[in-house]
Protein backbone atom coordinates (compact mmCIF):
# COMPACT_ATOMS: atom_id res chain seq x y z
CA UNK A 1 0.00 0.00 0.00
CA UNK A 2 1.19 3.62 -0.17
CA UNK A 3 0.95 6.03 2.72
CA UNK A 4 1.59 9.75 2.99
CA UNK A 5 1.77 13.36 4.40
CA UNK A 6 -0.26 15.87 2.31
CA UNK A 7 0.25 19.77 3.34
CA UNK A 8 -2.79 22.05 2.58
CA UNK A 9 -1.37 25.52 2.48
CA UNK A 10 -2.53 28.75 1.06
CA UNK A 11 -3.80 32.17 1.93
CA UNK A 12 -6.62 32.94 4.18
CA UNK A 13 -10.28 32.12 3.00
CA UNK A 14 -8.90 29.86 -0.17
CA UNK A 15 -11.14 27.02 1.18
CA UNK A 16 -8.07 25.02 2.85
CA UNK A 17 -10.45 23.64 5.53
CA UNK A 18 -13.43 23.02 3.26
CA UNK A 19 -11.21 21.11 1.09
CA UNK A 20 -10.04 19.14 3.78
CA UNK A 21 -13.18 18.03 4.78
CA UNK A 22 -14.66 17.23 0.87
CA UNK A 23 -11.51 14.92 0.60
CA UNK A 24 -11.85 13.03 4.59
CA UNK A 25 -15.40 13.00 4.03
CA UNK A 26 -15.41 13.79 7.80
CA UNK A 27 -15.24 17.57 9.39
CA UNK A 28 -12.28 17.67 10.81
CA UNK A 29 -11.56 21.44 10.23
CA UNK A 30 -13.71 24.67 10.99
CA UNK A 31 -14.96 26.51 8.11
CA UNK A 32 -16.46 30.22 7.79
CA UNK A 33 -16.35 32.88 5.12
CA UNK A 34 -14.15 35.09 7.59
CA UNK A 35 -10.09 34.79 6.69
CA UNK A 36 -8.07 33.78 9.50
CA UNK A 37 -10.50 31.10 10.68
CA UNK A 38 -8.18 27.98 11.25
CA UNK A 39 -5.22 28.11 14.16
CA UNK A 40 -3.62 24.77 14.31
CA UNK A 41 -2.40 22.31 12.60
CA UNK A 42 -5.13 19.75 12.07
CA UNK A 43 -4.57 16.06 11.05
CA UNK A 44 -7.48 14.49 8.26
CA UNK A 45 -7.26 10.89 7.40
CA UNK A 46 -8.57 9.18 4.36
CA UNK A 47 -7.91 5.25 3.25
CA UNK A 48 -8.82 4.34 0.01
CA UNK A 49 -7.95 2.19 -3.07
CA UNK A 50 -6.70 3.31 -6.31
CA UNK A 51 -6.48 0.46 -9.22
CA UNK A 52 -6.45 -1.99 -6.48
CA UNK A 53 -3.65 -0.87 -4.05
CA UNK A 54 -4.67 0.73 -1.10
CA UNK A 55 -3.71 4.09 0.25
CA UNK A 56 -3.76 5.90 3.42
CA UNK A 57 -3.33 9.69 3.27
CA UNK A 58 -2.27 11.61 5.76
CA UNK A 59 -3.63 15.43 4.97
CA UNK A 60 -2.94 18.52 7.18
CA UNK A 61 -5.19 21.44 7.29
CA UNK A 62 -3.38 25.02 8.25
CA UNK A 63 -3.86 28.43 8.91
CA UNK A 64 -3.99 30.86 5.92
CA UNK A 65 -0.17 32.32 4.96
CA UNK A 66 -0.05 35.32 6.67
CA UNK A 67 2.38 37.83 8.05
CA UNK A 68 0.67 39.67 10.82
CA UNK A 69 3.06 40.16 14.27
CA UNK A 70 2.41 38.16 17.72
CA UNK A 71 2.32 35.25 19.67
CA UNK A 72 -0.67 33.81 18.45
CA UNK A 73 0.09 34.46 14.48
CA UNK A 74 4.05 33.01 15.13
CA UNK A 75 1.84 29.69 16.64
CA UNK A 76 -0.04 29.71 13.24
CA UNK A 77 3.03 30.28 11.37
CA UNK A 78 4.78 27.59 12.73
CA UNK A 79 2.01 25.54 11.90
CA UNK A 80 2.49 26.00 8.50
CA UNK A 81 6.10 25.46 8.50
CA UNK A 82 5.41 21.84 10.88
CA UNK A 83 3.12 20.20 8.07
CA UNK A 84 5.67 21.65 5.42
CA UNK A 85 8.38 20.47 6.87
CA UNK A 86 7.53 16.17 5.71
CA UNK A 87 5.17 16.15 3.33
CA UNK A 88 4.99 13.94 0.70
CA UNK A 89 3.36 16.18 -1.25
CA UNK A 90 1.50 19.75 -0.90
CA UNK A 91 -1.33 21.32 -2.09
CA UNK A 92 -1.15 24.95 -2.82
CA UNK A 93 -4.88 26.30 -2.33
CA UNK A 94 -5.77 29.33 -4.31
CA UNK A 95 -9.24 30.85 -4.48
CA UNK A 96 -10.08 30.90 -7.76
CA UNK A 97 -12.23 34.17 -8.12
CA UNK A 98 -9.53 36.59 -7.69
CA UNK A 99 -6.99 37.10 -10.25
CA UNK A 100 -3.69 34.95 -9.15
CA UNK A 101 -1.59 37.44 -7.15
CA UNK A 102 2.20 37.95 -6.95
CA UNK A 103 2.95 36.40 -4.19
CA UNK A 104 1.11 33.00 -4.94
CA UNK A 105 3.62 32.72 -7.69
CA UNK A 106 6.49 33.31 -5.14
CA UNK A 107 5.08 31.08 -2.44
CA UNK A 108 4.37 28.23 -5.44
CA UNK A 109 8.23 28.56 -6.20
CA UNK A 110 9.11 28.65 -2.36
CA UNK A 111 6.92 25.40 -1.72
CA UNK A 112 7.98 23.58 -4.67
CA UNK A 113 11.43 22.78 -2.86
CA UNK A 114 9.60 21.74 0.35
CA UNK A 115 8.12 18.50 -1.51
CA UNK A 116 8.66 16.63 -3.80
CA UNK A 117 5.16 17.06 -5.45
CA UNK A 118 3.42 20.16 -5.09
CA UNK A 119 -0.17 20.34 -6.88
CA UNK A 120 -1.96 24.19 -7.21
CA UNK A 121 -5.16 23.43 -6.66
CA UNK A 122 -7.46 26.41 -8.05
CA UNK A 123 -10.38 26.23 -5.84
CA UNK A 124 -14.17 28.06 -6.42
CA UNK A 125 -14.58 27.32 -9.60
CA UNK A 126 -18.33 27.00 -8.83
CA UNK A 127 -18.36 30.73 -8.48
CA UNK A 128 -15.59 31.97 -10.09
CA UNK A 129 -16.14 34.26 -13.33
CA UNK A 130 -15.32 31.61 -16.20
CA UNK A 131 -13.11 33.76 -18.38
CA UNK A 132 -11.30 35.07 -15.14
CA UNK A 133 -10.54 30.90 -14.37
CA UNK A 134 -9.64 29.93 -17.77
CA UNK A 135 -6.97 32.96 -17.32
CA UNK A 136 -5.49 31.83 -14.19
CA UNK A 137 -5.47 28.20 -15.14
CA UNK A 138 -3.66 29.54 -18.36
CA UNK A 139 -1.01 31.79 -15.85
CA UNK A 140 -0.11 28.72 -14.30
CA UNK A 141 -0.38 26.17 -16.79
CA UNK A 142 3.71 27.33 -17.64
CA UNK A 143 4.91 26.75 -14.27
CA UNK A 144 7.58 23.82 -14.30
CA UNK A 145 7.07 20.71 -12.13
CA UNK A 146 3.77 21.21 -10.44
CA UNK A 147 0.99 19.79 -11.34
CA UNK A 148 -2.41 21.70 -11.72
CA UNK A 149 -5.92 21.04 -10.46
CA UNK A 150 -9.37 23.43 -10.87
CA UNK A 151 -12.25 22.18 -7.85
CA UNK A 152 -14.79 23.16 -5.99
CA UNK A 153 -14.17 22.07 -2.50
CA UNK A 154 -17.60 23.11 -1.68
CA UNK A 155 -19.71 21.42 -4.21
CA UNK A 156 -16.65 18.72 -4.19
CA UNK A 157 -15.90 18.79 -7.95
CA UNK A 158 -13.06 17.32 -8.92
CA UNK A 159 -11.86 15.54 -6.46
CA UNK A 160 -10.94 11.93 -7.90
CA UNK A 161 -8.48 13.64 -10.13
CA UNK A 162 -6.81 15.55 -7.30
CA UNK A 163 -6.83 12.49 -5.12
CA UNK A 164 -5.27 10.52 -8.50
CA UNK A 165 -2.09 13.43 -8.51
CA UNK A 166 -1.81 12.80 -4.92
CA UNK A 167 -1.76 9.25 -4.54
CA UNK A 168 0.83 9.45 -7.52
CA UNK A 169 2.95 11.33 -5.08
CA UNK A 170 2.93 8.87 -2.36
CA UNK A 171 5.44 6.13 -1.53
CA UNK A 172 5.23 2.66 -0.34
CA UNK A 173 4.36 2.62 2.87
CA UNK A 174 2.60 0.73 6.19
CA UNK A 175 -0.96 2.27 7.57
CA UNK A 176 0.06 4.81 10.13
CA UNK A 177 -3.29 5.76 12.02
CA UNK A 178 -5.50 2.91 12.12
CA UNK A 179 -8.20 2.61 9.64
CA UNK A 180 -11.32 3.38 11.85
CA UNK A 181 -10.13 7.16 12.88
CA UNK A 182 -10.15 10.11 10.49
CA UNK A 183 -8.28 12.99 12.54
CA UNK A 184 -5.67 13.22 15.31
CA UNK A 185 -7.58 15.74 16.91
CA UNK A 186 -9.21 15.16 20.81
CA UNK A 187 -12.68 15.23 21.25
CA UNK A 188 -12.42 18.35 23.13
CA UNK A 189 -10.70 20.38 20.71
CA UNK A 190 -12.99 19.52 17.98
CA UNK A 191 -16.12 20.65 20.70
CA UNK A 192 -13.97 24.07 21.56
CA UNK A 193 -13.58 24.15 17.14
CA UNK A 194 -17.02 24.18 16.94
CA UNK A 195 -18.27 26.48 19.70
CA UNK A 196 -15.65 28.78 17.92
CA UNK A 197 -16.93 28.43 14.19
CA UNK A 198 -20.68 28.90 15.46
CA UNK A 199 -19.00 32.29 17.04
CA UNK A 200 -17.56 33.37 13.65
CA UNK A 201 -20.64 32.98 12.19
CA UNK A 202 -23.05 35.21 14.50
CA UNK A 203 -20.22 37.72 15.62
CA UNK A 204 -19.58 40.51 13.58
CA UNK A 205 -16.68 42.87 12.61
CA UNK A 206 -12.90 42.41 14.29
CA UNK A 207 -14.50 40.58 17.21
CA UNK A 208 -14.20 36.84 16.17
CA UNK A 209 -10.03 37.28 15.81
CA UNK A 210 -9.67 38.31 19.28
CA UNK A 211 -12.06 34.68 20.74
CA UNK A 212 -10.81 31.57 22.26
CA UNK A 213 -12.79 29.05 23.88
CA UNK A 214 -11.75 26.67 26.70
CA UNK A 215 -13.75 23.85 27.27
CA UNK A 216 -13.97 24.12 31.63
CA UNK A 217 -16.01 20.69 32.21
CA UNK A 218 -16.86 17.66 29.93
CA UNK A 219 -18.45 14.92 31.41
CA UNK A 220 -21.35 12.34 31.16
CA UNK A 221 -23.77 12.22 33.72
CA UNK A 222 -25.25 8.68 34.41
CA UNK A 223 -28.53 9.68 32.33
CA UNK A 224 -26.46 9.58 29.28
CA UNK A 225 -26.41 13.62 28.83
CA UNK A 226 -22.68 14.94 27.93
CA UNK A 227 -22.24 18.21 30.07
CA UNK A 228 -20.16 20.55 28.20
CA UNK A 229 -19.00 23.62 29.81
CA UNK A 230 -16.98 26.53 27.98
CA UNK A 231 -15.32 29.63 28.69
CA UNK A 232 -15.42 32.47 25.11
CA UNK A 233 -12.36 33.94 26.20
CA UNK A 234 -12.02 37.89 24.42
CA UNK A 235 -9.91 40.89 25.16
CA UNK A 236 -12.19 43.93 25.90
CA UNK A 237 -15.22 44.24 28.07
CA UNK A 238 -17.02 46.09 25.31
CA UNK A 239 -16.68 42.49 23.49
CA UNK A 240 -18.00 40.45 26.26
CA UNK A 241 -21.65 42.56 25.87
CA UNK A 242 -21.55 42.03 22.18
CA UNK A 243 -21.06 38.70 22.59
CA UNK A 244 -23.91 38.55 25.23
CA UNK A 245 -26.09 40.33 23.27
CA UNK A 246 -29.56 41.99 24.14
CA UNK A 247 -30.68 39.72 26.46
CA UNK A 248 -28.93 37.24 26.39
CA UNK A 249 -29.75 36.50 22.74
CA UNK A 250 -26.43 36.43 20.92
CA UNK A 251 -24.84 33.73 23.57
CA UNK A 252 -28.38 31.94 23.09
CA UNK A 253 -27.92 31.85 19.00
CA UNK A 254 -23.92 30.42 19.19
CA UNK A 255 -24.65 27.47 22.13
CA UNK A 256 -27.76 26.51 20.17
CA UNK A 257 -26.15 26.07 16.73
CA UNK A 258 -22.77 24.74 18.53
CA UNK A 259 -25.22 22.02 20.62
CA UNK A 260 -27.32 20.76 18.03
CA UNK A 261 -23.78 19.84 15.87
CA UNK A 262 -22.04 18.53 18.97
CA UNK A 263 -24.89 16.13 19.45
CA UNK A 264 -24.77 14.98 15.59
CA UNK A 265 -20.96 14.77 16.26
CA UNK A 266 -21.19 12.82 19.48
CA UNK A 267 -24.93 10.83 18.51
CA UNK A 268 -25.72 11.54 22.27
CA UNK A 269 -27.97 14.51 23.95
CA UNK A 270 -25.73 17.48 25.24
CA UNK A 271 -26.42 20.31 27.23
CA UNK A 272 -23.93 22.72 26.94
CA UNK A 273 -23.31 26.07 29.35
CA UNK A 274 -21.51 29.11 27.72
CA UNK A 275 -20.11 32.21 29.38
CA UNK A 276 -17.87 35.12 28.26
CA UNK A 277 -14.72 36.20 30.21
CA UNK A 278 -12.60 38.96 29.71
CA UNK A 279 -8.39 38.40 29.58
CA UNK A 280 -7.15 41.04 27.93
CA UNK A 281 -4.13 40.44 26.38
CA UNK A 282 -4.35 36.88 25.63
CA UNK A 283 -3.07 36.45 22.58
CA UNK A 284 0.23 37.44 23.94
CA UNK A 285 0.22 35.25 27.28
CA UNK A 286 1.99 32.05 26.74
CA UNK A 287 0.38 30.38 29.22
CA UNK A 288 -3.39 31.30 28.17
CA UNK A 289 -2.56 29.91 24.37
CA UNK A 290 -1.27 27.08 25.97
CA UNK A 291 -4.60 26.35 27.67
CA UNK A 292 -6.47 27.50 24.64
CA UNK A 293 -4.60 24.76 22.90
CA UNK A 294 -1.91 27.16 20.56
CA UNK A 295 1.20 25.14 22.32
CA UNK A 296 4.17 25.61 20.03
CA UNK A 297 5.66 22.08 21.76
CA UNK A 298 2.90 20.07 20.10
CA UNK A 299 4.35 21.20 16.81
CA UNK A 300 6.27 18.80 16.15
N1 LIG B 1 -18.52 28.65 -3.62
C1 LIG B 1 -17.48 28.09 -2.99
N2 LIG B 1 -17.15 28.48 -1.76
C2 LIG B 1 -16.11 27.87 -1.17
C3 LIG B 1 -15.36 26.84 -1.80
N3 LIG B 1 -14.39 26.45 -0.94
C4 LIG B 1 -14.53 27.21 0.18
N4 LIG B 1 -15.57 28.05 0.05
C5 LIG B 1 -16.02 29.07 1.01
O1 LIG B 1 -14.95 29.96 1.24
C6 LIG B 1 -14.94 30.40 2.61
C7 LIG B 1 -13.61 30.06 3.25
O2 LIG B 1 -13.47 28.66 3.35
P1 LIG B 1 -12.48 27.97 4.36
O3 LIG B 1 -12.46 26.52 4.01
O4 LIG B 1 -12.79 28.35 5.76
O5 LIG B 1 -11.12 28.66 3.91
P2 LIG B 1 -9.65 28.48 4.53
O6 LIG B 1 -8.69 28.52 3.40
O7 LIG B 1 -9.61 27.27 5.39
O8 LIG B 1 -9.51 29.79 5.41
P3 LIG B 1 -8.52 30.08 6.69
O9 LIG B 1 -8.71 28.99 7.67
O10 LIG B 1 -9.05 31.37 7.19
O11 LIG B 1 -7.15 30.18 6.14
C8 LIG B 1 -16.12 29.70 3.27
O12 LIG B 1 -17.22 30.59 3.25
C9 LIG B 1 -16.37 28.50 2.37
O13 LIG B 1 -17.72 28.06 2.41
C10 LIG B 1 -15.74 26.45 -3.13
O14 LIG B 1 -15.16 25.58 -3.77
N5 LIG B 1 -16.80 27.11 -3.67
MG1 LIG C 1 -9.20 27.05 7.37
Amino acid sequence: MRTGTISIIGKPNAGKSTLINALVGEKVSIVSWRPQTTRNKIIGILNGEINGEKYQMIFSDTPGINHSKGKLFEYMSESIQSATKDGNCILYVIDGQKKIADDDFENIELYKKEASKLIVVLNKMDVADQELFVSNLAMLNPIDNISVVPTSAEKRTNLEPLLDEIFQALPEGEEYYPEDLYTDRPIRFIVAEIIREKALKFLQEEIPHGIGIEITAFEERDDGLIRVNADIITERDNHKAIIIGKGGETLKRIATAARIEIEKLLDQRVFLKLWVKVKSGWREDSAMLNLLGYNKKDLK
